[in-house]
């Protein structure tokens, strides 16, 4: 079979409040633990986050933040994870100290505007970078979000990110493009966004979505708690795929990386031979 064209990106939040898996994977050694499970069940990239950017969460100090990454990053490296180390965090110096224990894609959910030192962090490593949209800050962003049209303002935003990060000295080839569902977006934002998702390809990036448990699927679903959410979150990223979609940030590997495979089998039929009667 031809290689993947879809790169899966686990999910490792080292945090007590994160809304689906909060105080889970505090300890660092459960943490570590759980990313070694990631990867072996298909998780390309193992995105390693210190502060909850769930709606309403509290801000991280700095040294909080590095206190409970750190351990993480530094022990998946030890063990020789042969994942690409992401660092999920908008503090320029929480990627600079992940980025020189071995990290290279920094995941910025403030797509640059949290510090004003990080694109020179990002530059000075020659790191990978995601850049992804919000509407104003985790405690606010819920709060009534509009948009004149929630597909052509959140394309206007990434593409004036992307240009600040070139800019700034970002290689282009090392920038992902995300926008941001559930963060500052209604349910019919989320909905309208993942529809029309063929719209940001010509931004020219990869397109990162990260839809995994969050509360639209429960909403749509009546799947009160996040973990029941797995197949809502499959049916979104299998969606996002077709649409073009080419990296996912999920909690739940092995399932997605069935799911995307299967997907991404039919949509470029590999497989027809005469001989193949497997149904
Ligand atoms: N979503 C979350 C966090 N980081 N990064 C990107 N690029 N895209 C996303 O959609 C995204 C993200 C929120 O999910 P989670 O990490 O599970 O929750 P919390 O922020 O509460 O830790």
């Amino acid at each position: 079979m031809s290689e993947r064209d879809f790169r899966i990106m686990g999910v490792i939040n080292v945090t007590p409040d994160s809304f689906s898996d909060g105080g889970r994977y505090l300890a660092a050694e459960a943490a570590i633990a759980h990313g070694l499970v990631l990867e072996a069940e298909g998780a390309d990239i193992l995105d390693v986050g210190g502060e909850s950017t769930r709606p309403g969460a509290d801000p991280v100090s700095e040294t909080e933040e590095l206190r409970r990454v750190m351990p993480v990053i530094e022990g998946l490296i030890e063990r020789g994870t042969g994942a690409q180390m992401s660092i999920d965090t908008s503090k320029a110096e929480v990627a600079a100290r992940a980025l020189a224990a071995g990290a290279t894609l920094v995941n910025d959910v403030t797509a640059l505007r949290g510090d004003p030192a990080m694109a020179e962090v990002v530059t000075g490593a020659g790191a990978d970078c995601c850049l992804m949209h919000m509407l104003g800050d985790p405690r606010t962003m819920q709060r009534d979000p509009h948009y004149d049209d929630v597909v052509g303002d959140i394309k206007a935003f990434l593409a004036e990110r992307l240009a600040f990060a070139v800019q700034a000295g970002i290689a282009e080839e090392r920038i992902l493009l995300d926008p941001g569902i559930g963060f500052g977006k209604t349910i019919e934002h989320n909905l309208e966004l993942l529809r029309r998702l063929g719209e940001f390809l010509d931004l020219g990036r990869p397109l990162v979505i990260g839809t995994s448990r969050k509360a639209f699927l429960g909403r749509l679903t009546g799947r009160e708690s996040p973990d029941d959410r797995v197949a809502g979150t499959i049916a979104t990223n299998v969606l996002a795929y077709e649409r073009g979609a080419r990296v996912f940030r999920v909690h739940d590997v092995a399932p997605l990386r069935d799911a995307l495979t299967v997907t991404a089998a039919t949509v470029s039929a590999p497989w027809t031979t005469p001989t193949n009667t497997t149904r």
